[in-house]
């Protein structure tokens, strides 16, 4: 499918919430303000008004104007906007712009799940496969799963999870930061002024767990926290208590393979700091929350985040090499002072115990910047910690929570500040560096932080920042496309998936309407972006092919991001 994305009239495909801002960008030679135009559905005009000359835009190089249309908030479908000879795609102005994202994002992690048949009921017969990974041939199972030569002399049951991205490694790092995302979203849901725990209740998701009588995104989150349990390294051996960094198959299967179709032999790799810690953070953070609703299951978490913690103490620089990357991404990290910290915030959250609170507060992280301008991720965690600390209910005293919530305000203003430079209007700066692979996480993880700095302080402009932000990953961008699949008119579809590939053979399905991809990476890692992408500015490295791993792939912690923003984006559109 050739995809026509040269409208050079970009915005949010979607549309606008009625009372958000709407922003539209214009590639244009024209130095001067230039008129728009905004017509309604029967080619009405609505409004109308002059654009904002923003000259060469550094992540596009190209020309650009601003529109700014915000004053106008009546709800309606079939808008478009026109300027400089351009028409934009038809827009939507209204509240329930994000409702439906808001389950689509989140059922992603089910199709994504590995261990379980993936039931026509309830994704379509499209996307139901019998269960991956559970030893039945010629599937090999992560059901007794030993290690890679020479790291450990037992076997361990590690089922079940969600499939990483679009290869079916598990890996503890990423699936920690992606169930942490799940699990906050609905944390935020409850405490924030305008949170809505409803839309994420028992019933409401498209989850077997239907009718169990706990919220059905706390279930999800469920289905990848039990994994990560089953990665602690068991009593008696060397390094119990820790966490295996990752299993995942001894070589790179091919495109396309269903889970249930791998025949490579599973490995476990070796336990790290790094995964440990992240097992202490996301089950101490299980353990809280599903304290009301499964009070067995709260305690075996926190065991196992305590066990864990204990675990990573003695030590503390056990990690994952950057060169294991055969069969498997590597997932490395030298530095886990930001894994500790989150780990003791979390513990502390949950057991509201001072010495763990002293253990947080004594950490450099506590103090240090924990918000990048390219955003927080699988790698740098500090910033999940303070997050938390920041809009958790706990018994940090007052002086103490005031700096938290400072330090959380003041990264959304430089996230503002990032913003109001780019005439796309992503939180990202334009510099070539921060287009890196899953760019477009590092926008929905900025996003996040503006989003918090609203509900922390109730000020309408970090709503405005982080729902200006959504436009850019919903096409206005210099490519003029929407990276989720399904949603706007011109959308990401081909990503790279070994479940999803209808590139390579129509009989399969695309990627699930809410996949996102990771979006513009300038450094150009797969060989497709080598050839398609040389010389391009860096918002333009990215194309909708099924093999450019590094620009186009789908990925659990990428789509976590994107829940937690639509989550909050719905929440905004009826408040
Ligand atoms: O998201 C990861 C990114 O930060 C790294 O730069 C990249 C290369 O190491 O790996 C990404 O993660 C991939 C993982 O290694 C393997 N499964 C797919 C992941 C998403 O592309």
């Amino acid at each position: 499918v050739v995809v026509d994305n040269s409208g050079r009239l970009r915005v949010n495909q979607l549309g606008y919430l009625p009372d958000g801002p709407k922003k539209a960008t214009v590639a244009s030679g024209a130095t001067e303000p230039i008129t728009w135009h905004l017509h309604d559905r029967d080619g009405q005009e609505v409004a109308t008004g002059r654009s904002t000359p923003r000259g060469i835009d550094e992540s596009s190089d190209q020309n650009v104007h601003t529109i700014d249309f915000s004053a106008y908030d009546t709800p309606g479908a079939g808008y478009t906007l026109t300027a400089d000879g351009q028409t934009s795609d038809p827009f939507d102005i209204s509240a329930r712009l994000y409702d439906q994202l808001r389950s689509d994002a989140l059922q992603f992690f089910y199709i994504q799940r590995s261990g379980i048949p993936i039931e026509a009921v309830l994704v379509g017969k499209a996307y139901a496969r019998p269960a991956g990974h559970l030893g039945v041939p010629p599937n090999t199972g992560d059901t007794d799963v030993g290690c890679v030569p020479g790291v450990c002399d037992y076997r361990l049951d590690v089922r079940g999870g969600w499939y990483d991205a679009g290869d079916q490694g598990k890996y503890v790092v990423n699936g920690g930061i992606a169930a942490y995302q799940l699990l906050s979203t609905w944390e935020r849901a409850q405490h924030a002024p305008t949170g809505q725990t409803a839309p994420l209740d028992d019933g409401r998701l498209r989850v077997p767990e239907h009718g169990d009588g706990v919220p059905d995104i706390l279930d999800e989150a469920r289905w990848e926290v039990e994994f990560l349990l089953r990665m602690q390294v068991p009593e008696g051996h060397p390094l119990a208590g820790m966490a295996h960094h990752k299993i995942h198959d001894r070589a790179w299967t091919d495109l396309p393979t269903q889970p249930q179709d791998d025949s490579q032999p599973r490995e476990l790799h070796a336990p790290s700091t790094a995964a440990t810690l992240n097992l202490a953070a996301v089950a101490a953070q299980a353990a809280r929350l599903f304290r009301p609703y499964d009070p067995g299951f709260s305690v075996r978490c926190l065991a196992a985040a305590t066990r864990a913690w204990a675990a990573a103490k003695p030590h503390p620089d056990i990690h994952a090499s950057d060169a294991d990357a055969n069969g498997g991404g590597a997932y490395g990290d030298a530095d886990v002072t930001d894994e500790f910290y989150w780990a003791a915030v979390e513990l502390y959250l949950t057991i509201g115990d001072d010495h763990l609170l002293e253990q947080a507060l004594a950490s450099p992280v506590h103090t240090a910047d924990v918000f990048p301008a390219s955003g927080f991720s699988w790698q740098a965690v500090g910033a999940l910690g303070r997050l938390d600390l920041a809009t958790v209910p706990s018994g940090l005293p007052e002086s103490q929570l005031a700096q938290v919530r400072t330090s959380v305000v003041d990264a959304a203003d430089r996230y503002l500040a990032t913003q109001a430079g780019q005439a796309y209007g992503q939180p990202l700066p334009g510099k070539k560096e921060f287009y890196a692979w899953g760019s477009n996480s590092s926008v929905l993880n900025n996003i996040v932080v503006m989003a918090t700095a609203y509900d922390l302080t109730g000020k309408a402009a970090y709503r405005d920042g982080a729902l200006e932000g959504m436009d850019y990953i919903f096409g206005r961008n210099a490519l003029n496309y929407s990276y989720v699949t399904g949603y706007g008119a011109r959308s990401a579809h081909n990503q790279h998936s070994r479940i999803y590939a209808h590139q390579l053979d129509p009989r399969l399905p695309a990627p699930p309407k809410g996949s996102v991809a990771g979006g513009p990476n300038a450094a150009l890692q797969d060989p497709v972006a080598q050839q398609q992408l040389t010389g391009r500015a860096p918002q333009l490295c990215y194309v909708d092919d099924i093999w450019s791993y590094s620009t186009n792939e789908v990925a659990i912690n990428w789509n976590s991001a994107l829940a937690w923003a639509a989550s909050f984006a719905a929440s905004q559109g009826c408040r």
